[in-house]
């Protein structure tokens, strides 16, 4: 035997490992008798310029965090912003951390490894965050806004907005009041009126009280956007990328290109500029249990004029 060969043949009889027989190679059958392996179907990663999203509210047990930590391992980008409200301080007396929401944090340093650069733009929920204001954190950037230039050559001021609260007028907890709860509303409310017949007490609806809410959480939403849009006008920008308010939004209010990434309690959203600068707003769907969440294209690519 030729001597190359039998060193060979030591070494794979020590590693376990045989050469399949020519056979065996045809049939792709494993020659160490071992079940063939899954068909491997990587999911696709999905490539953006930029991503932004806020109000994740780790540290709360509302955070969808599987669906988060998910959307982070199937998205890479070369910026990510974190348009505050990442971490939720004010629920410290009553923190919940999940795996899933330490997969979320192990997935944003990951990228900052992997040569993403990640900026925190600290929100009113994670205001401790505040302190930290020009420093970097685990290689995360700390500041109070930025200016984000798209690649089209968009100037876009970067906000989480809650410092808009005051001006608004309307109460903000309506703001979350969503269609969900009016819904089971409508249900209760043939319970609700039973009861208070049995107890002698007149009609009163809760429904239609809720609707008047919910009339008040869209006044609220449209006039925080225009609030946000109106600042954002003084400063000298073309467009804002903001959140605070859980609403996920893309549109034109004068002259300014409001943009809000949605949230990460209900919405899933996030907001994504590719390499043209097209921006849109991504939600990563939970259409079924087990099955891979994939972005789900709200509106189509906004070009901005
Ligand atoms: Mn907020």
């Amino acid at each position: 035997m030729p001597k190359v060969s039998r060193i060979l043949a030591e070494a794979t009889r020590y590693s376990g490992f045989t050469a399949p027989k020519s056979s065996e190679r045809r049939k792709g059958r494993d020659p160490r008798g071992l079940p063939p392996a899954e068909p491997h179907h990587p999911r696709a990663v999905h490539k953006h310029r930029t991503l932004f999203i806020s109000d994740t509210h780790l540290g709360t047990r509302g955070c969808k965090a599987e669906l988060l930590a998910d959307f982070l391992a199937h998205n890479e980008c070369e910026e990510l912003y974190l348009v505050g409200d990442i971490v939720d301080g004010w629920q410290f007396k009553r923190w919940y951390w999940s795996e899933a929401q330490d997969r979320v944090v192990r997935e944003v340093l990951r990228k900052v490894d992997d040569g993403t650069r990640v900026i925190y733009v600290p929100g009113n929920h994670d205001e401790f965050l505040r302190d930290y204001i020009g420093r970097s954190v685990a290689g995360i950037e700390v500041v109070r806004e930025a200016i984000h230039e798209t690649a089209s050559g968009l100037r876009l001021l970067v906000l989480h907005g809650d410092q808009f609260d005051g001006v608004i007028g309307c109460a903000k907890w309506l703001a979350h009041v969503g269609d969900r709860a009016y819904t089971l509303a409508l249900r209760l409310n043939d319970g609700l009126h039973a009861v208070r017949r049995g107890l002698g007490l007149p009609y009163w609806s809760l429904s239609a009280y809720l609707k008047r809410a919910v009339k008040n959480a869209v006044e609220y939403v449209s006039r925080y956007e225009e609030i946000v849009a109106r600042a954002a006008a003084t400063r000298g920008v073309d467009g804002v990328i903001c959140g605070h308010i859980h609403h996920a939004e893309m549109r034109h209010i004068g002259n300014i290109l409001y943009l809000n990434d949605g949230d990460w309690v209900e919405s899933c959203s996030a907001l994504a500029e590719d390499g043209f600068g097209n921006l849109e707003i991504l939600r990563w769907a939970t259409a079924t249990p087990r099955s891979a969440p994939q972005p789900v294209r709200t509106a189509p690519a906004l070009i901005p004029a």
